[in-house]
């Protein structure tokens, strides 16, 4: 048997991940552990799903991932695997983007944006961040009607897609990763940040507008903002409807 170790702070994906785990049974000849990072600030719903807590900066929590599992997978873990965990454990990483395309967060807001392509990637962990070889991916198309939100509910699905089909070859070390060979581009947290701030001068065309107001776009998320005289922040997001005919 296998020992398998999952690191989650999505619960959606973890369930999925755990479902399929069961119908294909892989669980015949694999055992999986479910952890969530410590930096989860709400794992009610990680903990519904039996998982517990674990810190990537804490080194016996290290020790006990390098002693106790074969392979760990990091399905949108919060926390970044230290260097010595993923040279010595097989980690494999499923990722909300299509690398080496925006690498790093919310990898869909930078794609509506900068109109390089979206999608998941399943890949080895090496040191840098949504970087490895790659065993399985699958892009989304970006409609002009799209928000952040929409793009992300196709990446989800195509996650889950990739994650049907390739879990069993990966785990049974069937499929062999592909060197990625461009080093793409990286975005950071403070990059989205730096996004949010709205600049009420910037001079653009208007579609380069509406391409960050709906990057900036996702359900109740209050993203982007500009100030008011009084100094409080003005929150913005967009409705886009395309017409049925
Ligand atoms: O779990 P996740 O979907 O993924 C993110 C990163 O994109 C990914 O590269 C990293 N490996 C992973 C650990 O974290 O993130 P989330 O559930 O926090 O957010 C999902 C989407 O929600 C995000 O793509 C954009 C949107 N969002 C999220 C927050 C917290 C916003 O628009 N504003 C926000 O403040």
């Amino acid at each position: 048997m296998k020992n398998i170790l999952i690191v989650s702070d999505n619960h959606r994906l973890t369930e999925y991940f755990r479902s399929e785990f069961e119908s294909q049974n892989i669980n015949h000849v694999a055992n999986a552990a479910y952890k969530y990072s410590s930096i989860n600030k709400d794992p009610s719903a990680m903990k519904g799903l039996g998982a517990t807590a674990i810190d990537m900066k804490n080194p016996s929590d290290v020790a006990y991932a390098k002693e106790n599992f074969d392979l760990i997978f990091s399905l949108h873990c919060k926390q970044i695997f230290p260097a010595d965990l993923v040279s010595s454990v097989t980690c494999i990483n499923i990722h909300p983007g299509l690398n080496p395309h925006n690498r790093g967060w919310y990898p869909q807001v930078f794609s509506i944006i900068n109109g390089m392509p979206a999608g998941a990637t399943i890949h080895l962990m090496d040191e840098h961040i949504d970087h490895g070889a790659i065993f399985a991916q699958e892009r989304v198309n970006i409609s002009q009607a799209d928000t952040s939100l929409d793009v992300y509910e196709k990446v989800i699905f195509a996650e889950k897609k990739l994650i049907k089909k390739y879990l069993i070859p990966i785990i049974s070390g069937d499929l062999t990763a592909q060197r990625a060979l461009p080093e793409g581009n990286y975005n950071s947290i403070k990059d989205f940040k730096n996004l949010c701030s709205l600049n009420m001068d910037s001079i653009g065309s208007l579609r380069e507008h509406i391409n960050l107001l709906r990057a900036l776009s996702h359900g109740e998320f209050k993203n982007a903002y500009f100030l008011s005289e009084a100094g409080k922040k003005i929150f913005v997001r967009v409705v886009l409807e395309e017409s049925s005919s």
